[in-house]
């Protein structure tokens, strides 16, 4: 007999709110510790958590702690992470080695997705999901977050995807794996600091009703996989489109020149983009985020009224 629920350890908050039918909403932490800078990244934590409450919801962030999957913080936790030097930044392939040697681990979009489907919880929210990175051609390099939104039945409350990826790949790995993708209030696919990319998406919802009413369907009829649902990030707090290009293309450049690889990518590339940007980058990531929060939790509470 396999025995996952011996390594989770959930938060009362959401144990309770998880019996009761509540809606829990989970939350990654590499966010925390790979995405952002501290103490901006604690804050930021904190502030997701808060709005998700005064909706009605209930936040549960994950993260790897003393042998255990930690479904819900506290704030101490959330203040390690955010402050911790080596913390290992834990995607599908990492999961049992962190578990297993009790490291301090934050969990990626794929990890959060395979965590929160243990703890039986439907809504997950974050930033920007990974993808196929632009020149995967000969690095290879496509995050496993797109195979687990393949697998793994969770709804991801995401503002798209950073143009450091291949949006259009991205959309096509995803349409492959049979991943529906459905733009809240938009049509096309939104690009995390801009509302907008060219790419056309083939569904769309204006209510957070109608959402729910999508995830509730899939449900029923036992498909397998995640949904990933487009926010976009606020009129006022989205950047301007070349400005942002320049400098993602910028950061991409440097990061082949400096060798970086593998897992470190993402969070070089976040980081180059926030120097590079004196910060302006990191406020609008921060301003969609919550976004993403008040959208999530509204979409979980409208799922939850459905039962
Ligand atoms: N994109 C962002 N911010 C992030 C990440 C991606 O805009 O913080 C993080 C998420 O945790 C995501 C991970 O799951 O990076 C993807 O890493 P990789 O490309 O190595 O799979
Ligand atoms: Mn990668």
């Amino acid at each position: 007999m396999k025995n996952y629920k011996m390594f989770l350890d959930i938060k009362e908050e959401v144990k309770e709110a998880l019996k009761n039918n509540l809606p829990v909403v989970a939350l990654e932490s590499t966010i925390i510790s790979h995405g952002m800078p501290y103490p901006d990244n604690v804050k930021m934590a904190k502030k997701v958590e808060d709005i998700i409450r005064k909706e009605g919801g209930v936040p549960a962030t994950i993260a790897i702690m003393d042998g255990k999957i930690k479904i819900g913080l506290t704030d101490e936790d959330l203040e390690t992470l955010a402050k911790a030097k080596d913390v290992m930044k834990v995607s599908r392939r990492d999961l049992a080695v962190a578990v297993s040697n009790k490291v301090l681990g934050a969990t990626t979009v794929a990890t959060t997705m395979i965590c929160a489907e243990m703890a039986e919880i439907k809504f997950f929210v974050t930033g920007g999901i990974g993808g196929v990175h632009r020149g995967y051609e000969t690095s290879l390099d496509v995050s496993a977050d797109l195979e687990e939104l393949s697998q793994t039945n969770v709804t991801v409350i995401c503002a798209g995807a950073k143009a450091i990826l291949d949006l259009p790949r991205t959309m096509e790995y995803l349409e492959t794996k049979g991943v529906s993708v459905v733009g809240y209030q938009t049509k096309v696919l939104p690009a995390f600091y801009t509302r907008e990319s060219d790419i056309q998406l083939r569904h769309y919802v204006d209510s957070a009703k109608e959402l729910a009413e999508i995830v509730y369907t899939k449900d029923q009829l036992n498909l397998k996989g995640g949904l990933l649902v487009a926010n976009p990030i606020p009129v006022e707090d989205s950047l301007d489109d070349s400005y942002m290009n320049s400098i993602i293309d910028k950061a991409v450049e440097q990061s082949v020149k400096d060798g970086i690889q593998g897992k470190d990518v993402t969070p070089y590339l976040l980081k180059t983009i926030v120097e590079k940007t004196q910060g302006k980058s990191l406020a609008a990531n921060l301003a969609l985020v919550y976004n993403n929060a008040l959208v999530g939790a509204k979409i979980a509470k409208e799922y939850f009224n459905l039962k």
